[in-house]
């Protein structure tokens, strides 16, 4: 089996080279820009991984990455991913985040392999707005209205329904997974998790005083990065292209993310080293997400097998190596 990743540098698209890899895959990863720091990196770790040049915003170089693949699964997971960042670069988010989406299904249909290859596209619970008002308490599923909230979640919904007009329209196999936030060791340090459980490892060497932050009452349905990958490697095995929620079905907020991660130091008040910074606040917020999985698990079978507390627990023992100098940055 043939695979081509977009996004292979990013923390979805090590996890799940990892996954492809260790199924005896061969693995293709799209990777963009003259000078990308990250290639030597995915080189390092995934030698037996074949690096094709391609942006999602030239159409050219992913109809070639196609040709060159010949895929028989494409994971989409290349965006602009940053909430925040979508914020201040809205017009780019949208290009790459949404039409980026179009360029690439179009590149598969228009090189003949619509019916060849079976598509993923990494969709997002940041396409929902808040609560779901309609299901109180058992969190937002496949067919919860859509209210998004960002520039980010704007784009991801152009790209879901992108995604899904090309399934009806010309019959691709073509599945979404509305995943909810994921983390892990792989996470980048700009998003809040890792920014935290970095922080406290820097804090217990003595490196830094203190965390900033933005809001910390948004709440969130944290699951484990490697969990979710399987899930996406499920939906494209099972014998229909659908739609898939994937979440634990808990929610947090970020003050339970942080006590969480300081007991992980032996820390019990976590307030003397965290400052708020408005620079790190959004103009518009998702206040709680949570998800409800229920098809997935009835469907794919699909588990989680990391709680929030394995969450912390492994993120924190991570950074708290890297720090040390035990195990390379
Ligand atoms: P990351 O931000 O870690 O990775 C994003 C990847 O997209 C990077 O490899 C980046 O490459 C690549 N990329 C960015 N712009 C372009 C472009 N113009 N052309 C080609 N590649 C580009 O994201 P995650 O791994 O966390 O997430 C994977 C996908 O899943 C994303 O689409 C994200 O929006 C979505 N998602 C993530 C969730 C999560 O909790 N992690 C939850 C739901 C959805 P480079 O290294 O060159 O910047
Ligand atoms: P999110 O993740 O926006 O949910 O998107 P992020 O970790 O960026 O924010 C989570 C919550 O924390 C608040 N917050 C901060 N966030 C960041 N990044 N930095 C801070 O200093 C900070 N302080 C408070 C945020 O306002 C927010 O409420 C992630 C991404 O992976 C998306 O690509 C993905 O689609 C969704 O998860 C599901």
């Amino acid at each position: 089996m043939r695979a081509l990743v977009t996004g292979i540098t990013g923390q979805d698209g090590g996890h799940l080279a990892e996954l492809l890899l260790a199924q005896g895959y061969e693995v293709f990863g799209l990777i963009r820009g003259q000078h990308n720091p990250k290639r030597h990196a995915v080189r390092e770790e995934f030698p037996a991984v074949t690096l094709l040049e391609g942006d999602l915003t030239d159409p050219t170089s992913l109809i070639r990455a196609v040709e060159m693949a010949a895929p028989d699964e494409l994971y989409n997971l290349a965006a602009i991913s940053h909430v925040g960042y979508s914020f201040k670069n809205p017009a780019l988010t949208a290009e790459v985040t949404g039409k980026g989406v179009l360029n690439l299904l179009e590149a598969v249909r228009v090189t003949g392999r619509g019916g060849l290859t079976r598509f993923y596209q990494a969709s997002t619970s940041e396409m929902f707005g808040g609560l779901d008002y309609n299901r109180p308490g058992r969190g937002y599923a496949e067919d919860s209205l859509f209210h998004p909230r960002s520039p980010y979640g704007v784009a991801k919904l152009y790209g879901h329904w992108t995604a899904k007009n090309y399934r009806e329209s010309y019959g691709m196999f073509v599945s979404c997974g509305i995943l909810f936030n994921h983390e892990g060791e792989r996470r980048g340090v700009e998003f809040v998790t890792r920014k935290i459980t970095d922080g406290v490892a820097r804090i217990e060497a003595g490196l830094q005083d203190a965390i900033e932050l933005g809001d910390l009452w948004p709440k969130r349905d944290w699951g484990y990065a490697g969990d979710y990958v399987r899930g996406m490697w499920q939906m494209l095995q099972h014998p229909t292209p659908e739609d898939f929620v994937l979440a634990t079905g808990v929610t947090h907020s970020i003050e339970d993310f942080l006590a969480r991660a300081f007991a992980e130091i032996g820390v019990d008040d976590w307030r003397p080293y965290v400052r708020q910074n408005p620079e790190y606040m959004r103009p518009a917020e998702v206040d709680i997400l949570l998800g409800d999985p229920s098809k997935a698990e009835a469907l794919l079978g699909w588990r989680r097998d990391v709680d929030f507390q394995g969450l912390v627990r492994r993120m924190v023992a991570h950074d708290r190596e890297l720090v040390s100098g035990r195990v390379p940055a």
